[in-house]
């Protein structure tokens, strides 16, 4: 039997309001790096639903599709509900499950924490692992404020010089297709680069849609902004290799004010199977968020978000316009790059669809299937694992992995947008970071 620990008698840390500087003791040493010896990196996990069954699955495969120099084991999952949790622990391979997530702070056998919660408690969590010396991978945004995620690069950065290292799962990075476009520009096959154009859109947060804690600004800190842009701020950024510094313009709308209060369960995004009252609760998050941007190379730079394109279920889409030649990525088809390469002749000039799944061309195409083998949205977070583990074992990953003060950027680059909005002028990213 999965040993489930008791019930800890005071409310869960989930339930607490977020407070960067909760589990900082003044006294407490700061501990050194644990649990990555012995050719084994333990990953304790804090997270059960969407992005728990993402996780677990791709610390259960990395190493069944890549070298590793040390083996994954998942020693124990946190969550809110004993009897789920336990329940997860049994389906994933998990030695063991808790509802007190401090508890994986103590356990040397863990060397990494894996952070998978609503955004307002990811600084409280994870300053606490890092202090226990613990590694940690956050889900995206870092934080659903500024404030929480200055706090998280600032305790990363102190604990660096003990080893301890922070990842941020921007998950996108690793489609192979957006890894290939980050080569082709560093190559400089598109030459001088004039436009970003970046949209993320998606259709489930229609007005049926409940209250989840997606849709509360203390949990979720903002809405499809936080959700969405931060994923295609920080694709723009990893392809071009270039930053954000100024928000010229932006809109914020919240179209469905109101939304039935939950009572319990549900699950994936739009809380599927969730009870729900007849009464209603505000939302207050945006529905969505579009801003213009300026890059330091000179480009320019569209960015927008909504949960509300119907017809659009998860197209996360990015092009990028240079002088000598554009690429375009929608994940909606994610094993494809089109690429317009505008030195060749004009007679043969046209978009090319390149399928990128060859072994040895394409980015991690050789850890999966033979070429033109399809991958899935599992894979890149399967890759992500598979570099978390390289970078841990003093390997370089795949491709470069953000840490908080990376994901620090993109988060400054959301809350100039908001401001942008909300005052109505174009606001410097060096003015917030
Ligand atoms: C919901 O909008 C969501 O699951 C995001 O939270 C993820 O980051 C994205 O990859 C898919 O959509």
């Amino acid at each position: 039997m999965i040993p489930v620990a008791k019930r800890p008698t005071k409310p869960t840390p989930e339930r607490r309001a977020p407070d960067a500087n909760a589990g900082r003791s003044a006294e407490s040493p700061k501990r050194q790096v644990s649990g990555t010896a012995a050719g084994e990196v333990g990953i304790g996990l804090i997270g059960t639903k969407f992005m728990g069954r993402a996780h677990a699955n791709a610390w259960s495969q990395a190493g069944r599709f890549f070298d590793l120099p040390k083996r994954i084991r998942m020693r124990c999952v946190a969550g809110r509900n004993p009897i789920e949790t336990k329940a997860f622990a049994d389906r994933w391979g998990i030695a063991a499950a808790t509802v007190d997530w401090r508890t994986l702070l103590e356990d040397p056998a863990i060397g990494l924490i894996d952070v998978l919660t609503p955004n307002h408690l990811h600084a409280e969590m994870s300053i606490a692992a890092i202090e226990a010396g613990k590694h940690v991978a956050c889900e995206k945004p870092l934080a659903g404020t500024l404030e929480d995620a200055k706090a998280m690069a600032k305790a990363a950065r102190a604990a660096a010089k003990r080893g301890v290292k922070t990842f941020v799962w921007f998950n996108y990075r690793r489609c192979p297709a957006v890894a290939f476009a980050r080569q082709i520009v560093e190559e400089g096959r598109l030459g001088r680069i004039y436009h970003v154009r970046a949209s993320y859109l998606q259709d489930w947060g229609k007005a049926s849609t409940p209250l989840l804690w997606r849709f509360q600004a203390d949990q979720a800190g903002s809405g499809a902004h936080g959700d969405l842009n931060a994923h295609i701020i920080d694709m723009a950024r990893f392809i071009t290799g270039d930053e954000v510094t100024e928000v010229v313009g932006s809109i914020e709308q919240t179209f469905i004010k109101e939304r039935a209060l939950v009572t319990g369960g549900g699950g994936e995004i739009a809380g599927k199977g969730a009870t729900t009252k007849r009464k209603t609760g505000t939302s207050t998050v945006d529905d969505a968020v579009l801003f213009l941007a300026r890059f330091a190379g000179g480009a320019v730079a569209s960015f927008e978000a909504t949960r509300l394109a119907t017809g659009n279920q998860n197209r996360n889409q990015i092009e990028i316009n240079g002088e000598k030649g554009s690429i375009k990525f929608d994940f909606e088809r994610m094993n494809e790059l089109l690429w317009w390469d505008d030195t060749l002749p004009s007679a043969l000039r046209g978009w090319s669809r390149i399928m990128c799944t060859n072994g040895g061309d394409h980015p991690y195409a050789s850890a999966y299937w033979p070429a033109a083998h399809l991958i899935g949205y599992e894979h890149a977070f399967v890759s992500m694992a598979a570099d978390i583990a390289l970078a841990l074992g003093g390997k370089k990953p795949v491709v470069a992995l953000p840490d908080f003060d990376d994901a620090l950027q993109t988060q400054a680059v959301l809350e100039a947008a908001i401001r942008s909005a909300r005052e109505r002028r174009p606001v410097a990213v060096r003015e917030l970071v």
